[in-house]
């Protein structure tokens, strides 16, 4: 047991909102990501207010924990909770993809401090993880680096040139994980474009990992205990100096009924009606949300 009873149900609070905050966002803009931020809410919540150790007042510090959003069209869900964490109001969030704002519909991490790389180009971020990783350990500083990736993104032939390296050079302070919701953009040719797993079903994330070196927890991605125990567990360091891999288990526009398993939610605006839906099926009020 890791959490109180009052710690779990503030956590499950925040989830509600961001949850809520996604959508709105994206409604707000007119254009932007659901489904694949809302499988994403326990982790991005786990890691910036439990797991890393950061300072919203201070997202230079040498010594804080890298975070790297390498599924970048997640973008509007790391933003969210960056804003709950205190990186900058939430009102901001309004701002969400127009020209000048801050947070554009990918992560810049020249226009948002806090941001450790900017991505959208799937595939790059646990290239980019090892570089901080492997500077770490150059450098003789004891910060984590965490990456978060996505299912059809670890198609990318980079991911796992970046997989051998890291467990080549031994580096037990990254961690990847895998939100495995089981969709990408689109169904498949030849099985429909529909709500089903792709073609990596027969290919399990897990055993590639391992066979690449890494040690490999695999958890229910919804679940904070589960996701706060492995993080746990990964920033330890693995057996053997390894990485370790998360594998979360988790289901793509999770927390509301008409997004859950959907991949036409993969990218779709929201309605003022689905914002009312969206409300009553998170049984909360609108004043409760955070402005
Ligand atoms: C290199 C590259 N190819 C294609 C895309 C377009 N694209 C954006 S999201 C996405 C699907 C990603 O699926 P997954 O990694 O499973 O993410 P999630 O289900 O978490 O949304 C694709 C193909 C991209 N951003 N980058
Ligand atoms: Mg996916």
């Amino acid at each position: 047991m890791i959490l109180e009873t009052d710690a779990r149900k503030e956590l499950e609070r925040l989830a509600k909102i961001t949850r809520y905050l996604i959508l709105k966002t994206v409604h707000q803009s007119g254009a932007g990501h659901v489904g694949g931020p809302l499988s994403a809410v326990e982790i991005l919540i786990a890691l910036f207010f439990k797991v890393m150790r950061i300072d919203p007042k201070r997202p230079d510090w040498d010594d804080r924990d890298r975070f790297i959003l390498s599924k970048g069209h997640a973008a509007v869900g790391l933003y969210t909770v960056m804003a709950l964490r205190g990186y900058f109001p939430v009102s901001e969030l309004a701002t969400f993809d127009k020209g000048n704002s801050r947070l554009q519909g990918h992560p810049d991490m020249t226009r948002l401090p806090g941001l450790d790389i900017s991505s959208g180009s799937l595939g790059q971020g646990l290239s980019a993880g090892l570089g901080y990783a492997l500077g770490a350990k150059l450098a003789k500083k004891d910060f984590h680096t965490w990456v978060l990736l996505g299912d059809g993104e670890i198609q990318e032939g980079m991911v796992w040139e970046a997989a051998h390296v890291a467990s080549r050079y031994r580096l037990d302070n990254l961690t990847a994980i895998l939100d495995d919701n089981g969709l990408q953009q689109y169904g498949w040719r030849g099985k429909g474009r529909g709500d089903r797993r792709d073609p990596w079903d027969a290919l399990p994330p897990a055993r590639i990992f391992e066979a690449f070196g890494w040690r490999v927890i695999e958890i229910d991605g919804h679940d904070f205990e589960q996701i706060l125990s492995a993080c746990e567990i990964a920033r330890k360091g693995a057996p053997a100096e390894r990485p370790t891999a998360i594998i979360a288990h988790t289901v793509k526009g999770k927390g509301l009924p008409f997004t859950e398993g959907k991949h036409a939610w993969h990218s779709k605006v929201p309605s003022s009606e689905d914002l009312q839906r969206a409300l009553e099926a998170l049984g909360l009020d609108e004043s409760e949300v955070p402005r």
